[in-house]
């Protein structure tokens, strides 16, 4: 049987030139590949078009998918604002031939089951994680007389209504599913490196999150639930790999693919410092050459510094940490339920700059909170800028995704007209009283700018630190893209928000 995973064309970031932008590997698919290649070996025929790292387009992505003919195509609808893509992937696949199977899963398509299926033609869509789920589905669309129901954590089409089956538990164990070289030949692996900062090589140390913040889809979307259906109460669920097969993985990337740049995929890098301490260990052992960028929190930053464990994280290759600091007030911390504190990210922060000065230090934080306002926001830049003396921030709007509980906070005639493609972090979609969306993305620029024009900084555009060196020129970079993009659109670079922080089709797109 022939079965076909297809990233469609994406939409881009703006501030970014197309063909730098970061294209990491599609880990998920090759998960999924990788399952499914265990179970069916030869039996099954599998193929992945990964469009935005190829740079195809609609055009050529039919010609592709007639050429090749699949019994089934796969659509990862891994985010909200690209939803309209993932979808057409659909559409184009039944236009094709409409005896095809469509399968949807992801994080947006497993959130809004019912909403993506009335949207578009998809014949199940998977919840949450897919490796058992992906096999079971090929195995009965093989059958005679296939049958949905006894396929457990999906929701799929009888007629005009939909079936939501019983929960799938999540996978006790991990381990059970190890990426194989089988399914990494079947992507344009020399495709991935690193050009727009972190870009390179996906790799997972674990799944879900020990937090369970207000705003985050990490969590919710490998949290385990109370009961059935959407409504039901779900729980963090933190479930980590055996160090072993991490190791196997980096060596197989390392060795057979030429990769030395990694990027950790985990919600938060090295909750078990005692994981930590022995992935350390086999990477010493097996002398895997890497550099790689993580999620870590803040209290864990200095957890690590006091077992020893950040020096020797620093010395087997971190090169960057993106810590989510989100605010600087506790108040707006515990709104968030964030567990993580002002004290902790200070303390992380101050480590970080003064013993591993080589480190980039990335802080993600939330603005256009519903209290928002100039001031609200200039503290933010100046926590930033003085208190946490950050390398490089994230200054993202704060946006209600699909399953988390601010997305269910919103009211439903907001849920039910938001447009997609909004839901980009970019700009924000969440009403604030005192500002508009536009005064938010400026304040946002006015922190972004207090930070670049810091006196002290100005020098590590030549530091002797080789990634302190790249991170920085790659933001002047970026800040005379964004003078060039609003001089080619007549509009005053300081309040071109529209046409820099948002997302646009690269040019490859429709060809
Ligand atoms: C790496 C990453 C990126 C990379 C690229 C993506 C890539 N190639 O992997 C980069 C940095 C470019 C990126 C960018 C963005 N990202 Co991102 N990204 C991630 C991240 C950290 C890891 C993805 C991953 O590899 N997960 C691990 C694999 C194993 O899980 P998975 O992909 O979900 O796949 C499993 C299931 O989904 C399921 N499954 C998927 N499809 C199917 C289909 C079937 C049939 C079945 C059975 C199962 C199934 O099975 C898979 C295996 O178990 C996730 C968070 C996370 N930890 O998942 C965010 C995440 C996906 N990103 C997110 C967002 C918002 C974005 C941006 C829009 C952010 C922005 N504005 O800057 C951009 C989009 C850029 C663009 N132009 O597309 C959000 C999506 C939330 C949402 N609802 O929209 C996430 C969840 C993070 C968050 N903020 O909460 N991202
Ligand atoms: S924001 Fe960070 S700590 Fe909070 S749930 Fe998400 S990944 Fe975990």
């Amino acid at each position: 049987m022939r079965v076909l995973f297809v990233i469609p064309p994406l939409y881009l970031w703006n501030y970014i030139p197309a063909a730098e932008d970061n294209f990491l590997t599609p880990l998920g698919l090759v998960y999924l590949a990788s399952a499914l290649k265990q179970r069916f070996g030869r039996d099954v025929d599998v193929r992945i078009i990964d469009c935005s790292a190829e740079h195809i387009g609609w055009r050529t992505l039919e010609q592709r998918m007639r050429g090749f003919g699949p019994a089934v195509v796969v659509t990862t609808f891994r985010d909200t604002f690209n939803a309209p893509d993932h979808g057409r992937v659909a559409e184009l696949a039944r236009a094709i031939d409409p005896a095809v199977v469509v399968l949807a899963g992801g994080i947006h398509a497993s959130e809004l089951p019912e909403d993506t299926m009335t949207r578009w033609p998809i014949d199940v869509v998977a919840l949450q994680e897919g490796e058992e789920t992906i096999c079971e589905l090929v195995e009965q669309v093989g059958r005679r007389r296939r049958d949905f129901s006894k396929v457990k954590g999906i929701v799929y089409r009888e007629g005009d209504r939909f079936v939501r089956t019983a929960p799938r538990p999540l996978i006790e164990d991990l381990s059970l599913f190890s990426p194989s070289r089988e399914a990494y030949d079947l992507l344009p692996m020399h495709l991935y490196r690193p050009r727009y900062m972190w870009g390179g090589t996906t790799v997972e140390g674990s799944r879900g999150c020990i937090g369970h913040c207000k705003f985050c889809s990490f969590w919710s979307f490998m949290s385990r639930a109370d009961g059935e259906g959407p409504g039901a109460k779900r729980h963090p669920c933190l479930r980590i790999r055996p160090v072993g097969q991490v190791l196997d993985q980096l060596e197989l990337l390392n060795r057979h693919y030429g990769k030395e740049e990694f990027f950790w995929v985990d919600p938060t890098f090295g909750v078990d410092p005692k994981w930590t301490e022995e992935l350390l260990d086999g990477i010493e052992r097996r002398r895997i050459r890497m550099k790689f960028s993580a999620f870590m929190r803040s209290d864990m930053i200095v957890r690590d510094e006091r077992l020893g464990l950040l020096q020797r994280l620093v010395d087997a290759g971190l090169w960057m940490t993106l810590v989510g600091v989100e605010r600087a007030s506790d108040e707006d911390m515990k709104w968030l339920d964030k567990s993580t504190t002002a004290q902790h990210d200070i303390e992380a922060f101050r480590i970080l700059r003064t013993r591993y000065p080589q480190v980039v230090r990335m802080a993600l934080c939330m603005i256009g909170l519903p209290w928002e306002t100039r001031e609200t926001m200039r503290q933010l830049g100046e926590y930033l800028a003085s208190d946490l003396d950050v390398d490089v921030a994230a200054p993202h709007p704060i946006t209600p995704f699909p399953g988390t509980e601010l997305w269910r906070s919103m009211p439903e005639e907001w849920r039910k007209n938001v447009d997609f493609r909004d839901v980009n972090m970019i700009y924000p979609v969440i009403p604030v009283e005192g500002m508009t969306p536009t005064e938010i993305c400026l304040a946002g620029n006015d922190i972004q700018k207090k930070l670049m024009l810091r006196l002290r900084h100005l020098p590590k555009v030549l530091s002797r630190h080789e990634r302190q060196r790249s991170t920085r020129r790659h933001f002047w970079l970026l800040a005379g893209k964004i003078l060039y993009n609003s001089i080619r659109h007549r509009e005053n670079p300081y309040l071109a928000t529209r046409s820099t922080w948002a997302t646009s089709k690269p040019p490859w797109y429709d060809i």
